[in-house]
């Protein structure tokens, strides 16, 4: 398994064939496809479909966009000759949430969850050097037993719809990159890079390597200018690093690891990885980057974007990178799922933490857009239902896949197991723990853990808190309650609050991870109302007020970065309008406010500038 989760790249042994591009589509309303031998004949009816996109708002009538139930999608491959002694495995960077793999009419894998990489070993079921048919079924319906969380709702007319336990739109379909992968027999299946200390400039780094043979290891260590800092044989081991440069918050430094199968003077198979060097850890009160206390800067976002809905689009993820730079951030939560592993990437490159979030959203039964959000506790939660153990083992997996994926990525600083989770019942504390434990013992770099807090579960009401190792506050003081003209009662409502957080849990770092309110870019009121341009300014220099009175509150992520899509609803205007930018990225007055606060506030607590040090 966790050969899907390596990056697919091109190397001396290994070939890539992208499969993006105009595949058939069709949709499965009568669920005919598997009996008509779609796997093996193609398509009927079928229409053009880009990959990657969301299928949704591409076509122009409702039925399309919010179709529920199995989507299919086809396109011949051609598969070289000469990859016929290796692997050939087609890799999906994602489908959303569950699909079924076809080649030829054979079925060759099946995955849940969709966020998270899977290959398709293709080698049985091929004709070499000839042109093959693949076939891909993928299925969007919500459950209790999906993550994230919701339910099919069956309209009079027997029309099924979604509706989901979450605030952004159900977007799916074939989402990311698909490529077809080309490996020799023998091949690495997984590496494992670990910073666990930096001594007087001199980093002590643990190395893992899988392989499905028994030929020899070597790794080379490279810094960026080329040169060789560290070679090493064997599949596991110590490696220093002298005088070496970390990776720091926006002064990122990347080592390229590579790894070699050597069969004498033969390279059996390689691939490399570009990890920069770091630790991160918790003390008391402090969130450290390499031993200094950092104070986190930036969003929690979406992968949204018109027309491409959550279609990984290299172009938007850019643009984002390039105005949260602008804004003076360091640093995003994956919100609300794990994003494409191009943007963790990137955040490797300009130095940006990220604290990545596995699709656990829903975990408290709303479907109006989080109304239910603020309400006060209910005496059964989610999890206290039957059936809840199924939930949890979809969302083992989840924590797994998440873990696999993004172990090595520098730009990781912690997991985020849940997101605004009704953890105020006892029934919650044994689902919870079993989460946390599991990301304890995957994580070989044992990163902090943590999940939003919701409203709901203010301090004293949430059950699970003792297992976060640092505090996530989601919190719409001031929009959801208090709004408008009680916005002063917001305020004390929020410092009380805060006063009850600092003696209950005076042994943790807190992050506000969400604080924002609607706004419609465009909309000026004197004096401000609800929904103008003037209050979003109002209501974020309120909470940052608040925020700059507790000196253990170490980062600021207001809710989002930019407006996007959801479900219809009474509290949505073609959407959640919380952007600091609009959908089409561009700024409204509270991002002007953000960007004075934030490129005058340090990245390093302690005044520590990596950037001066060069
Ligand atoms: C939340 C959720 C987020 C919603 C947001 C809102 O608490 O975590 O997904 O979009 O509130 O705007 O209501």
């Amino acid at each position: 398994m966790p050969f899907d989760s390596l990056y697919p790249r091109t190397t001396v042994t290994r070939r890539i064939q992208v499969l993006d591009g105009t595949w058939d589509f069709a949709f499965d309303r009568e669920k005919v496809g598997e009996e008509l031998d779609w796997p093996a004949k193609g398509l009927v009816d079928a229409v053009d479909m880009p990959v990657p996109a969301s299928f949704a708002d591409i076509f122009t009538d409702k039925e399309s966009r919010e179709f529920c139930g199995d989507v299919w999608y086809a396109r011949r491959i051609f598969v070289p000759g000469e990859w016929r002694d290796g692997n050939v495995d087609i890799r999906f960077d994602a489908a959303t949430h569950r699909a079924t793999v076809y080649l030829n009419g054979t079925e060759l894998a099946e995955h849940e969850g969709g966020f998270t990489p899977f290959c398709a070993h293709a080698n049985d079921a091929v004709h070499w050097n000839d042109w093959n048919l693949l076939v891909v079924k993928v299925n969007n319906e919500l459950s209790h037993e999906s993550l994230p969380l919701g339910r099919v709702k069956e309209l009079r007319d027997g029309t099924r719809i979604n509706q989901p336990y979450f605030d952004f739109f159900n977007y799916s379909g074939l989402q990311r990159n698909v490529r077809m992968v080309y490996t020799p027999a023998e091949r690495i299946e997984d590496m494992t890079v670990v910073t666990e200390s930096v001594i007087d400039g001199t980093a002590y780094v643990h190395y893992e390597v899988t392989t499905n043979g028994s030929h020899e290891v070597e790794l080379t260590v490279a810094d960026e200018d080329g040169n060789v800092v560290a070679q090493k044989r064997g599949t596991s081991g110590g490696i220093e690093i002298e005088d070496a440069h970390l990776w720091n918050l926006r002064a990122a430094y990347l080592y390229t690891f590579t790894v070699r199968i050597v069969d004498g003077d033969k390279v059996v198979d390689e691939y490399y990885e570009q990890i920069g060097l770091r630790t991160v850890s918790i003390d008391g009160r402090d969130f450290l980057l390499n031993g200094h206390p950092v104070y986190l800067k930036g969003f929690g976002r979406h992968e949204d974007s018109p027309i491409h809905g959550r279609g990984f689009d290299p172009v938007v993820a850019r643009r984002d990178f390039e105005l949260m730079k602008w804004m003076g951030c360091n640093s995003f939560r994956t919100s609300h799922y794990p994003y494409a592993e191009e943007e963790l990437q990137e955040a490797d490159r300009e130095g940006f933490l990220v604290i990545d979030e596995v699709a656990a959203v829903g975990f408290l039964v709303s479907t109006q857009n989080f109304d239910d959000a603020t309400k006060t506790s209910v005496s059964k939660t989610l999890f206290d239902l039957p059936g809840i153990e199924k939930t949890l083992e979809v969302h083992k997996q989840a924590v797994r896949e998440l873990i696999e994926r993004d172990k090595n990525h520098a730009c990781v600083c912690a997991w985020s197991l849940f997101n605004e989770p009704d953890f105020s019942t006892e029934g919650s504390l044994p689902y919870a723990t079993e989460i946390f434990d599991l990301a304890r013992k995957l994580d070989p770099q044992k990163r902090p853990r943590s999940y939003t807090n919701v409203t709901r579960c203010r301090a004293g009401i949430d059950k699970c808190t003792h297992l976060a190792d640092f505090m996530m506050l989601n919190r719409y003081d001031g929009w959801y309650v208090s709004p408008g003209p009680e916005i002063e009662d917001a305020r004390e409502i929020l410092i009380e609050e805060m006063h009850k957080w600092e003696k209950l849990e005076p042994n943790k770092p807190f992050f506000f991870t969400e604080y924002g309110c609607d706004t419609m870019a465009g909309v000026h009121k004197l004096p401000s109302v609800m929904w103008s341009e003037e209050y979003q300014v109002e209501y974020f220099k309120m909470q940052h007020e608040i925020f700059d009175m507790f000196e253990w509150v170490v980062g600021e992520q207001p809710w989002n970065l930019c407006d996007f899509q959801t479900v219809e609803g009474k509290m949505r205007v073609d959407g959640n309008k919380k952007g600091a930018f609009t959908r089409d990225r561009q700024p409204k007055a509270v991002a002007f406010l953000l960007r004075e606060r934030w490129c005058n506030k340090a990245d390093y607590v302690d005044g520590f500038d990596p950037r001066a040090m060069r």
